[in-house]
């Protein structure tokens, strides 16, 4: 009798193939199956490994499987997903695992992670991050789902995933959508953390009037201190091409209006949801709508007369701008992990902050030496209610806060755009500000609409006639 395969993937774009030749690499046998059979016989016309078998049809692929079928839906977010499982499900026996390890949205993940498990079956929502390299290489990982049914499916994830000082980045992260909603934060803090670094490059090519070259050497060298992480090493390495159809550098070819898949969006909404002020992740991706109104933008430019001051600054100024890049970024990582906080506070989903730091320290684009410091800190401190309440983060903040002030308002005057540069620092101001003026707000709310106000010197609810 032919032996059953370990694991199976539908789906062979771009994930879900470079994710079947790592598996096939670590001693797994993988069958594979794609909805248009033009996408496997290419897959398997380039592909060596006899661990690797394709099917046409999904009664044979799922019949190729050992039991508890581990089935892993490499497919795009959304109805595709629905659809699979639809499809998949008359030819699966309870106990079967299905993991979906695409960027679902976490309450579609809930929701079929309730219907499923109704139905005798196990599903896992796993979010995995890196792209195409770190699919293939090694990526991030984290599962959500059952937690028992877990040790079905651990060894496979952690052995594939990204490793970091020795340890596998695959940390269980909690039931049901609790990995696709880390996966999604993830992502808005990467919508954060490349917006700083963009801010950060606005400032030194107007201020100090950088050439690309000169931006690569102070790129390079930042990432050999505290800044050191994959999107500051790519930066480094975007500013060293030229472009072939120009004498010119290709960044600067580039026209300046930024996608986006939807994921730091996401982010948003369910920081509005829950109630987390997540400013900096959201400037981002507000910034990303804004860079779409490039018509609107020449003309508001006309209108106004051009954009940017140029003030010179002195070399000096590039180490204050390093200064600012790094406080800003504490305070959008601090945006992420209190959403992740209140999340799990919400969904009852117990989540490990310093496991999740640590996941994200490999394979994942925003990995990045500084992780393992939020891993210290919510390791110390598990209950940690936000990471600039922690010790070496108010340190940091402290010795930076002068030259990040100092760059935020030269910025602002020169009237660079800096939207996540100056809602970093507003953050930190309002979190460390003992009387808002949310006093006059309440006064203002109970006056037009008898909204009731608290008062700071007796208990109980009051109400003026103004
Ligand atoms: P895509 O997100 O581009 O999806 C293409 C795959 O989905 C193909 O295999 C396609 O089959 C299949 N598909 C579609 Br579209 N509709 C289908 C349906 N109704 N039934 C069955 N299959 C269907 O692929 P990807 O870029 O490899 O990403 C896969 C997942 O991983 C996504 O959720 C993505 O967001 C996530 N992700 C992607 C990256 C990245 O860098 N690309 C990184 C991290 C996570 P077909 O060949 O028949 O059209």
């Amino acid at each position: 009798m032919r032996s059953k395969q370990n694991i199976g993937i539908i789906g062979l774009a771009v994930m879900g193939k470079n994710l079947a030749l790592n598996i096939a690499d670590h001693g797994y046998t993988v069958s594979v199956f794609n909805r248009s059979a033009k996408r496997t016989e290419e897959f398997l016309a380039k592909c060596v490994s006899t661990a690797l078998k394709g099917y046409f049809t999904l009664e044979e692929f799922v019949q190729s499987l050992e039991l508890p079928r581990k089935i892993i839906l490499m497919v795009k977010a959304g109805n595709a997903v629905d659809a699979t499982i639809r499809q998949l499900k008359p030819y699966l026996t309870e106990g079967d695992v299905i993991i979906d390890g695409g960027n679902s949205y976490f309450e579609q993940t809930i929701n079929r992670s309730k219907e499923l498990e109704a139905e005798g079956f196990h599903y896992f929502g796993v979010g995995i991050s890196g792209g195409e390299e770190g699919a293939r290489t090694g990526p991030a990982i984290m599962p959500g789902g059952d937690e028992k049914a877990y040790e079905l499916i651990q060894p496979i994830l952690t052995n594939i995933s990204a490793r970091a000082e020795g340890e596998p980045c695959c940390h269980y992260i909690g039931r049901d959508g609790a990995g696709h909603f880390v996966k999604m934060v993830h992502n808005g803090i990467e919508y954060a953390d490349m917006q700083l670094i963009c801010e950060a490059y606005l400032i030194l090519k107007n201020m100090l009037n950088m050439s690309p070259p000169d931006l690569h050497a102070v790129f390079k060298e930042w990432n050999q201190g505290e800044l050191n992480s994959y999107l500051i090493s790519i930066t480094s390495d975007i500013f060293t091409k030229k472009d072939l159809d120009s004498d010119n550098y290709l960044v600067d070819m580039i026209l300046d209006v930024a996608g986006q898949k939807g994921t730091g969006k996401w982010t948003s909404q369910a920081a509005l949801d829950l109630g987390v002020s997540i400013p900096t992740i959201t400037g981002a991706v507000f910034e990303r709508y804004l860079s779409s109104a490039k018509d609107l933008r020449m003309a508001a430019s006309q209108l106004y007369g051009g954009s940017i001051k140029s003030e010179q600054k002195t070399t000096d100024f590039a180490e204050s701008v390093r200064k600012a890049l790094y406080a800003s970024k504490i305070c959008a990582y601090a945006q992420g992990f209190s959403l992740m906080l209140e999340a799990s506070k919400h969904y009852g989903w117990n989540l490990n902050l310093s496991n999740i730091a640590k996941t994200f320290r490999g394979g994942c684009i925003i990995r990045a030496q500084f992780l393992n410091k939020i891993a210290e800190a919510y390791q110390t401190e598990p209950e940690l209610a936000n990471l600039l309440m922690n010790n070496y983060f108010k340190t940091s903040i402290q010795q930076y806060e002068q030259a990040w002030r100092n760059v935020v308002s030269t910025a602002i005057t020169s009237g660079i755009p800096v939207p996540a540069f100056s809602s970093a620092i507003s953050y930190f101001d309002s979190f460390r500000t003992h009387t808002l003026p949310m006093n006059l707000l309440q006064a203002q709310r109970d006056y037009f609409g008898t909204h009731t106000y608290k008062r700071i010197d007796k208990e109980g609810t009051y109400h003026t006639q103004w």
